[in-house]
């Protein structure tokens, strides 16, 4: 593999798709050596079969709003890869959705997936829509036009969907009903559904959990830990929700959240009756950043700003993509920060990445860190086919274990000469070699 001469060429074929080609970049750069150092991966094109997806739909997501008026939104689903296990991912809706974005996430889930230990292929879906701002009666019809198409090409042993940005339980729950109308089935097609209809406890916070579990195995290879550190969140959505409530109760205090037009920095920590009142302010489809510094004000505002820039021991980006550039990386190493686990799919942008590995800093990449949610999906799954339900404290022990798995998976392949941890490049040779075994095997399709 000459990793230069596939992204120019996937450049080509892709001009403009500059998140999907940043994802690809990263895992080529990774597994270059060990691709190399096994012949068979090229003479059955491995790689070039794994940087496509195995195929696109797009289609017209056409609905009326409160007023009568009628809306036309681009609704997409990518199927990337499903050699290791049916196709799974997340359904995002927002209005920045586009085909670069879809492809980077279903790309990195395909890896993921692999990681977790379940047998889960990867994929990504969702809208341009914008649900900051609609209401509850808006948001279900557009999800029930959503899954009018989408509905054809799922299934719980082909296509297997769950949440991502601006897709909870909410929107779960009125995708499953339309799809049930449909296929007149009730099965496992969706996850992260509601507890009475099939949902797994412990699946709604379980990203964050798994992002803080994988940043506490990080710490204990420094014989560090969560009691007493100072903790930054950014966003505060499904995955930052749970990451606070874990990290909160190991002993930390989590000091920001933050949404799209600023952050919030609360001394006194963010915790118990905060936490309810966020939740509040989320179910309600609104801004959370100003009106808790309203309700609580000793907190601060810190308008079009970053949490990277307050000091802390821990940052946890949770928002979203290229949240976290060199210049905040550059002020969490100065400020003392020793570990990133990053909730959120490709939070750092390579620029920060470089610099973490650089200052030699506990970095858990999103494919490994963030896999407890996708993971908690496939015990949803399991739990679904098996037609029981598992309690919380039974679910989040295996969630638990799964996080210890991938970690020692990064360490087995990430570990350098001097003892330092490379958890980037970890996850992505042992994810990339467990889906490239399984393409050898099932020949060229
Ligand atoms: P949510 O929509 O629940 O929350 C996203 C949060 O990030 C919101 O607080 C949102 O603020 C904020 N946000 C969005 N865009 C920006 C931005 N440009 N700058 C700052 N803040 C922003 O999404 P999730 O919590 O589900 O997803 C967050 C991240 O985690 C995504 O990268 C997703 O792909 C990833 N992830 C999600 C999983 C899941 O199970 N849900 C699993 C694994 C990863 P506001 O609401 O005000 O726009
Ligand atoms: O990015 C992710 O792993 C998710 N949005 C969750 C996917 C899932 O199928 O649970």
């Amino acid at each position: 593999m000459n990793v230069d001469k596939l992204l120019i060429e996937l450049e080509k074929k892709h001009s403009g798709e500059s998140e999907y080609l940043q994802a690809v970049g990263e895992v080529l750069e990774s597994i270059e050596d060990i691709y190399n150092q096994n012949p068979q991966f090229e003479s059955a094109a491995i790689i070039e079969r794994l940087i496509e997806p195995d195929r696109v739909l797009t289609f017209k997501v056409a609905w009326v709003d409160d007023q009568g008026q009628a809306h036309v939104n681009i609704g997409y689903r990518v199927q990337f890869n499903n050699a290791i296990g049916p196709y799974k991912g997340g359904l995002r809706f927002h209005p920045s959705v586009n085909l670069s974005i879809l492809k980077f996430l279903g790309f990195e889930q395909t890896f993921k997936n692999s990681l977790t230990t379940l047998p889960m292929g990867g994929a990504k879906g969702g809208s341009d829509f914008n649900p900051k701002g609609k209401s509850n009666a808006e948001i279900m019809r557009f999800c029930q036009a959503y899954m009018l198409e989408l509905w054809k090409i799922i299934g719980p042993d082909t296509d297997i969907p769950a949440g991502d940005i601006g897709v909870g339980g909410k929107e779960i729950g009125y995708m499953y009903g339309i799809y049930k109308k449909l296929s007149s089935e009730h099965n496992g097609v969706l996850t992260g559904k509601g507890r009475n209809w099939g949902g797994s406890l412990i699946r709604p916070e379980a990203t964050g959990f798994g992002t803080v579990f994988f940043a506490e195995e990080m710490l204990k290879t420094k014989n560090e830990s969560f009691k007493g550190k100072i903790v930054n969140v950014s966003g505060f959505g499904n995955v930052a929700w749970g990451a606070i409530k874990k990290a909160t109760e190991l002993g930390a205090r989590v000091m920001t959240i933050s949404g799209p037009d600023g952050y919030i920095y609360d001394p006194d920590g963010i915790s118990g009756e905060k936490i309810d009142y966020l939740m509040e302010l989320r179910a309600s489809n609104q801004d959370i950043a100003k009106p808790y510094s309203y309700e609580f004000p000793d907190a601060q505002f810190h308008e079009g700003k970053r949490p990277w820039e307050a000091k802390c021991d821990i940052a946890l980006p949770c928002a979203t993509q290229n949240e976290l550039d060199e210049t905040d990386a550059k002020m969490l190493v100065q400020n003392g920060c020793i570990c990133i686990s990053e909730g959120a799919n490709m939070p750092s942008t390579p620029e920060a990445i470089e610099i973490f590995l650089e200052n030699k800093i506990l970095y858990g990449p999103g494919k490994a860190a963030n896999a407890g949610g996708v993971s908690t999906s496939g015990l949803e799954q399991t739990q679904n086919a098996m037609k029981l339900s598992w309690t919380a404290e039974e679910v989040e022990e295996k969630l638990n274990l799964i996080m210890k798995n991938i970690h020692e998976s990064c360490v087995k392949y990430g570990k350098e000469p001097d003892g330092y941890v490379n958890y980037m490049k970890g996850a992505n040779i042992a994810g990339f070699m467990k889906v490239a075994n399984a393409m050898l095997d099932q020949g060229v399709i």
